[in-house]
């Protein structure tokens, strides 16, 4: 009988793993821009990002053309002030995923 039980354990330990991982990552937004050259274009984008409200830590890579977004603590990040702050920083959002969806252009809110 206690043997029975193990792969019963595991089985829930690796659901409750999979819940805390999609947890985590619905509460990311990513951003794909085009026309991040270099560090110091990432470094710009970054900056933009990081002062949107309710924005925890942001961070671009320049040869992913990403941005991932990490908002404060229980709060939620609107994803049109993020794209605004890519085209703010001069460079162009293609792409936007995150909790409020996924876009392909400029979210309303
Ligand atoms: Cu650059």
């Amino acid at each position: 009988m206690k043997s029975s039980l193990i792969p019963t354990i595991v089985a829930w330990i690796m659901t409750c793993v999979a819940i805390v991982n999609a947890a985590e990552a619905v509460l990311e937004t990513s951003v794909t821009i085009e026309g991040m050259h270099c560090a110091v274009c990432a470094k710009k984008v970054t900056k933009k990002l990081t002062s949107v409200s309710n924005v925890k830590s942001a961070s671009a890579d320049p040869e992913k053309g990403t941005a991932v977004i990490v908002p404060a603590d229980g709060k939620d990040v609107s994803p049109k002030s993020l794209w605004e702050a890519v085209e703010s920083a001069g460079y162009k959002p293609t792409g936007l995923k995150g909790p409020a969806g996924t876009f392909t252009s400029k979210p309303k809110k």
